[in-house]
């Protein structure tokens, strides 16, 4: 089995205008679709973030996947290191991860993947080892938002919209608001746990959410509260004291491994992170410093499946937690997220997800059903899921007229405030 074809195909999907520490969701989230086809008919398929920089650093390397063996992914890993010129370059201030290299090797490897397991009639998490447990347990993922389905100029409300998709559209700007959100979503998708984006307004009102949440839910539901790093060192500690014994972990209060480490040491909540340790080489700095308790993993950033296993097996040895970390996708990445999830026994924290925010997909079926909080682990083979190639056309044609080409959340917060500006620390 041979690849003899790459297709790579930018999508826009609507999503509604979010509000993070870097402003505020486009209209559309950018993704990009990877199809390798190969000489005995196959296809497998990839999906990372990213718009044109994304697709074009995808497409510099379709002369090296081109003529492969997907059974040889590792190989073909190195070979993408080389051909990719740019080096990767830091991640970046901003809550998503700037690096392309990694996205690249991360969107060929899982296609490779799900070839293998097309041409082995096996699942992907078998490839992985075999499952751990049948269906992934997701965590609530709340935003303060503003009124919308998309952007924040366009896309009114629908009046007659109710449940979930109502309060996909409704405006979350204080803490009764992102108890609302959070209700709608819990019937709708049986979360059992919750995350709130914060980094958005001040950190007492932000405390103040996750009390509401913690008086709304119960003590026994696991919270977390997730700033983005934008948070002084002081600012995070005292937060922390204050949410003592209310979160389950304390997500990227502030910015780098030295100052999470300083906050670690004076706060008793576990840290989290998907901002200050990245990367392998991230690791010997996380363990001299000690500057969390668990790393958010993510496939997309860690470059692939088998990268985020060997990053499980370094937190099982050196003693950090495993949760997944998750930005705007559509059902290729989650089937890919749930496949690892279940193929990584020390996995112990419910995944982010931010799918529920998502209306649209480029899979047969439409969205994949997240039920009682977790995603079922599919059982067919490779990824489990299959291409639907008017929905690809029809998401690549609202790329291309949506005008965007990578992602920018300050150039829509700036439709809201002309005067606001990004700042690493806010706070
Ligand atoms: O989608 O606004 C967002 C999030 O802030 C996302 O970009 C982050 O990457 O969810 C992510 C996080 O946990 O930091
Ligand atoms: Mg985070």
């Amino acid at each position: 089995m041979l690849i003899d074809e790459m297709i790579v195909t930018p999508i826009a999907l609507i999503d509604p205008p979010l509000l993070n520490a870097a402003g505020l969701h486009a209209p559309y989230a950018l993704r990009v679709i990877v199809e390798l086809h190969t000489d005995n008919g196959l296809y497998g398929l990839g999906e990372v973030p990213g718009g044109q920089d994304v697709a074009e650093a995808l497409t510099a390397v379709r002369s090296v996947v081109i003529g492969s063996d997907p059974f040889h992914y590792n190989v073909l890993h190195r070979a993408i290191g080389a051909k990719v010129v740019q080096a990767d370059g830091p991640r970046g201030d901003f809550p998503w991860d700037l690096r392309i290299v990694t996205l690249v090797r991360s969107a060929v490897e899982v296609a490779c993947l799900d070839l293998i397991g097309k041409q082995t009639e096996r699942p992907l998490v078998d490839l992985l080892g075999g499952k751990f447990r049948d269906s992934v347990p997701f965590s609530a993922y709340l935003f303060y938002k503003y009124e919308g389905a998309g952007g924040a100029l366009g896309f009114g409300v629908d009046k007659n919209a109710n449940g979930w998709s109502a309060a996909r559209q409704a405006a979350a700007l204080d803490p009764a608001g992102v108890v609302a959100q959070t209700k709608a979503m819990v019937d709708a998708f049986g979360f059992q746990s919750i995350k709130l984006k914060g980094g958005v307004f001040s950190p007492d009102q932000e405390v103040a959410a996750m009390f509401a949440l913690r008086d709304a839910f119960g003590a026994d539901v696991p919270l977390r509260l997730d700033p983005n790093a934008l948070w002084s060192v002081e600012t995070a500690i005292k937060a922390g004291r204050q949410l003592d014994g209310v979160l389950e972990y304390y997500e990227d209060p502030v910015r780098g491994q030295q100052a999470m480490a300083d906050v670690r040491r004076a706060v008793k909540l576990p840290l989290a992170t998907n901002m200050c340790t990245t990367s392998f080489a991230d690791m010997p700095g996380s363990l001299t410093l000690g500057s969390e308790d668990i790393i958010l993993s993510d496939h997309h950033a860690w470059g692939g499946v088998m990268a985020s296993v060997h990053l499980a097996k370094m937190c099982e040895v050196f003693g950090r937690g495993l949760s997944m970390h998750s930005n705007s996708h559509a059902g290729i990445s989650l089937a890919a997220m749930v496949h690892l999830a279940a193929a990584v026994p020390n996995l112990t924290y419910a995944c982010d997800t931010h799918y529920p925010w998502q209306s649209e997909d480029v899979i047969v079926g439409g969205q994949i059903q997240i039920k009682d909080g977790a995603v079922k682990v599919p059982d067919k083979p490779g990824l489990g899921v299959e291409l639907d190639r008017a929905e690809l056309a029809r998401l690549h044609k609202q790329y291309v007229d949506s005008g965007l080409t990578r992602r920018d959340d300050a150039v829509e917060m700036k439709k809201v405030d002309p005067t606001w500006a990004f700042k690493p620390t806010r706070w």
